[in-house]
């Protein structure tokens, strides 16, 4: 492994009932004993972050699901950076799929260009940055090198602040195949790998080789705890974004399978 194992919870638009949040978060109390060899972060709602914001065992990150890309003023039903660090929070997840919506259509400004405009905006307010990026079905069904062309495509754009990026730890590629999402399907361990490992290289070539050691990247695309001991035990794999099982007291399990 490349260095310090990272996992994410992205509970996306749950739960219904904000009555429902010590459930969820009690479901983190045994990560406790491994945040010292594995970092752990939560993406709750937008609306419950702050409710939930100082609940966890210390250590857990809280992260927002997304971000604006200008600061504070009229971006209406955003949040800026400048709000999410003024909440003591550090870290933030941009460019999920369900965000991107079908690769720029019908939300064309979750953009390649608009998400490396996000990312150095967040970056240089001091917070870290989980990235994601994936392929769909149809991509995916073209084989491995059409699969890393289109996740490159998404990552071309943010080389120049990779590179100028001091501390590779402040940002996290999460690699979701978006035909995993949610879906129950989850990539083979091997599928994984092969990516992952394609796309450290691909980043070793254009970013440099301190960048593509330096950066983790997790996996995300319905890990749970039956599958998470045997993805782990890819090189390439430093983690995994849970959705769905992230609501479930087996996140703990997820986070053991990386010990
Ligand atoms: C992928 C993942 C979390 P799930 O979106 O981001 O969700 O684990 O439910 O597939």
């Amino acid at each position: 492994k490349y260095s310090q194992p990272i996992v994410g919870g992205n509970w996306k638009c749950n739960p219904a009932s904000h009555s429902t949040l010590p459930t969820l978060v009690s479901n983190f109390e045994g990560v406790a004993d491994y945040l010292s060899d594995c970092d752990v972060y939560v993406c709750p709602s937008n609306l419950h972050v702050s409710l939930v914001k100082d609940s966890f065992v210390p250590g857990i990150s809280v992260a927002p699901q997304n971000c604006n890309f200008g600061g504070c003023g009229a971006y209406t039903g955003e949040m800026a950076v400048d709000q999410i660090k003024d909440l003591g929070l550090d870290t933030v997840l941009i460019g999920h799929s369900e965000r991107r919506g079908e690769f720029g259509l019908p939300t064309p400004k979750e953009s390649n260009e608009l998400m490396a405009t996000k990312l150095k905006y967040i970056l240089d307010q001091g917070l870290k940055c989980v990235f994601c990026i994936g392929e769909p079905l149809p991509v995916r069904e073209k084989g491995i090198e059409a699969v890393v062309e289109e996740c490159t495509k998404q990552l071309e754009d943010i080389v120049p602040i990779l590179k100028e990026l001091e501390d590779k730890s402040r940002v996290v590629i999460a690699y979701e195949p978006v035909w995993a999402i949610g879906t129950g399907v989850t990539a083979s361990p091997s599928q994984a790998q092969e990516t992952h490992s394609a796309l450290r290289s691909w980043i070793a070539t254009a970013v440099d080789a301190k960048t593509a050691e330096g950066i983790r990247i997790q996996y995300g695309g319905s890990a749970n705890a039956g599958n998470a001991k045997e993805l782990s035990e890819m090189d390439d794999i430093d983690g995994f974004l849970v959705g769905g099982a992230s609501l479930k007291p087996e996140i703990v399990d997820i986070v053991k399978a990386l010990m």
